[in-house]
């Protein structure tokens, strides 16, 4: 096959794909978001890739790396759906194949996520069955090239240039015997100036138009072009449409209408001071936007308040079923916590403290009444994400809560609206499930939470960390004072104290602003005559319990990272 012919086959075949994944889209809107082919695909993909490669992916994209997948998977498709094109055009049925194939991996995907029904193979099927009518359109039906140029003869079905693709009433090519072989036997013969092909073909392509191209019959070719061109369009705009409806169909309006009751324990005031308020320290409080975001969700899940329900079973007395409304009616409290993501990189920024509502989960407990053996309570999101908490640590007496607030206003939809727990003192990850509709009191000899199989410890204790928020290594400081801060953070043990050092030197006393609790973090701030020169500032924080961050450097994995922050800067 020539390479134009080829352009053409694949762009008939991207045309074919574009639709199928396009018109999906709104198909999803019925049957929901993680139902399209591509998030629920890409779903699939995010639970199975090796944890070294997604820490990879996490290291090159950062918290963009959802995006990333996705752009990537498009590409994937973008490269399988020009291939189906051209196989199409050697046989019409090989790129239907293809088709089906992709189809049936999405239906596949779509109804083994959690939580998925029957109907969730209905984006799938539609799209995959709009993209094999498209194709057919392309290669067999009205938008077909005439002829397709240069297509060799198939052993099998011989097409001869007055075979089956020309077609009756059309207008006739106006050179059909020059480039066309001879005898259907012999190879086609292809113009040298195809030949050349390559980035710096540019111009002979552009000749060959009054070349190769010439043999197309120009009618059927504006009617390909135009008809992928309409066909491209209207993928992108189903697409797109598509998913701005399920945005519209989610649960924004039902979480704007939401009143929260006041908090019968509020939460303690910030005292003055706690916040340095320096410009490249992290604020005392995040704010909800700046929040940061870690989950598996490729889609956030859209979960409907009044339909919700927080079911808590397995090893208990009385199993119980709470709703959205129940959880308001109770008393509720109101507590600073510091999150904190198990991958968060010495110096990282996967740290946030908020001002969290919501009912204690030691009551709710209580009231199941817990088996004495049943040492985990398992959280379950409403896509299926696990986390794995000791029972202990919900029942100790700190503020472990099923959250419905977030500085004062209902918890944003991706941080796991309508609710969410949050628990001082473990990582996210063994803690602080969002979109949670099950708690089950379980053993940890007996089920591992879906990070535990992917090589992360079944415990999570967060580990004693210090940060330097300023100065950065690209600020331009003068000899002279110069105010090193950043925060520390040992969630519900409390920091005794942080110490700086210069050059290795002798560990400095750093001052600890006032903090509201020993559950959320702290900052702190030491004064430095800075020299000229480059220096390399440390930091190290030393617990409530008496123990000094460890300066042995360990990655995230499997427990968190250890080791002490530095900063180089250059002072002039
Ligand atoms: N449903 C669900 N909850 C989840 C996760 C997830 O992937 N799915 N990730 C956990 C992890 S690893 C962290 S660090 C925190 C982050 O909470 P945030 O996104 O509100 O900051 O959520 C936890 N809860
Ligand atoms: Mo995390």
């Amino acid at each position: 096959m020539s390479t134009t012919s080829r352009r053409y086959a694949a762009l008939a075949g991207v045309t074919a794909a574009a639709v199928a994944i396009g018109i999906a889209e709104p198909v999803a809107v019925l049957t929901g978001p993680r139902s399209a082919p591509l998030v629920a695909v890409g779903g699939v993909v995010v639970d199975a890739v090796p944890e070294s490669l997604k820490q990879f992916a996490i290291d090159i994209f950062g918290t963009a790396d959802k995006i990333a997948l996705l752009v990537i998977t498009g590409l994937l498709l973008g490269g399988f759906a020009a291939l189906f094109g051209v196989l199409a055009v050697r046989r019409l049925a090989l790129g239907l194949a293809g088709i089906a194939a992709f189809g049936a991996i999405g239906v596949a995907a779509a109804l083994t996520r959690p939580g998925a029904d029957a109907a969730d193979a209905l984006p799938s099927l539609v799209g995959a069955g709009l993209g094999a009518l498209v194709l057919w359109l392309f290669i067999e039906g009205p938008f077909e090239l005439d002829p397709w140029p240069w297509s060799p003869p198939t052993p099998i079905a011989p097409v001869s240039p007055a075979g089956p693709s020309a077609r009756e009433g059309l207008p006739v090519p106006v050179t059909p015997a020059a480039p066309v072989p001879v005898t259907p036997a012999q190879p086609p013969v292809e113009p040298s100036v195809e030949r050349s092909d390559g980035p710096a073909a540019e111009p002979a392509v552009v000749a060959g138009s009054s070349g190769p191209s010439s043999d197309v019959d120009p009618e059927s070719r504006r009617r390909f072009l135009t008809g992928s061109g309409v066909l491209l369009g209207t993928a992108l705009v189903g697409g797109l449409g598509g998913r701005w409806l399920a945005g519209r169909r989610g649960v924004s309006a039902a979480r704007d209408a939401i009143r929260l009751p006041a908090p019968v324990a509020p939460a303690p005031a910030v005292p003055a001071g706690a916040d340095l308020s320096l410009a490249q320290v992290a604020p005392y409080v995040s704010s909800n936007f700046g929040f940061y975001r870690i989950d598996t969700a490729l889609v956030v899940p859209q979960v409907d308040p009044d339909t919700w329900r927080l079911r808590i079973h397995g090893r208990v007395g009385t199993e119980r079923t709470y709703s959205y409304a129940d959880l308001l009616a109770r008393p509720l409290v109101e507590r600073y916590v510091t999150l904190a993501c198990v991958s968060n990189e010495v110096g990282g920024d996967l740290i946030g403290n908020a001002r969290w509502l919501g009912v204690p989960l030691r009551e709710l407990l209580d009231e199941v009444e817990p088996d004495a053996d049943a040492d985990q309570v398992v959280g379950r999101s409403v896509d299926g994400w696990t986390c794995g908490t000791p029972t202990a640590a919900l029942r100790d007496g700190r503020d472990a809560l099923l959250a419905v607030g977030m500085n004062g206003e209902p918890l944003p939809v991706e941080h796991g609206f309508p609710v969410r727990m949050v628990v001082p003192g473990l990582y996210g990850y063994v803690s602080a499930c969002k979109w949670v509709t099950e708690l089950e009191l379980t053993r940890f000899a007996d089920f591992d939470a879906y990070w535990v199989p992917r090589g992360w410890s079944a415990q999570g204790p967060i580990k004693t960390q210090s940060r330097i928020d300023t100065p950065r290594r690209r600020n331009r400081l003068t000899t002279g004072p110069v105010t090193v801060a950043g925060v520390a953070w040992a969630q519900h043990r409390g920091i005794r104290q942080v110490e700086v050092r210069v050059d290795g030197g002798e560990w400095q006393q750093a001052e600890l602003a006032p903090t509201v609790s020993v559950d959320t973090w702290v900052q702190w701030s030491w004064r430095w005559d800075a020299t000229p020169g480059e220096h390399r500032l440390q930091v190290r924080a030393t617990d409530a319990t008496g123990e000094t961050q460890t300066e042995r450097t360990q990655s995230v994995a499997p427990d968190g990272a250890t080791g002490w922050h530095s900063v180089t800067v250059t002072v002039r």
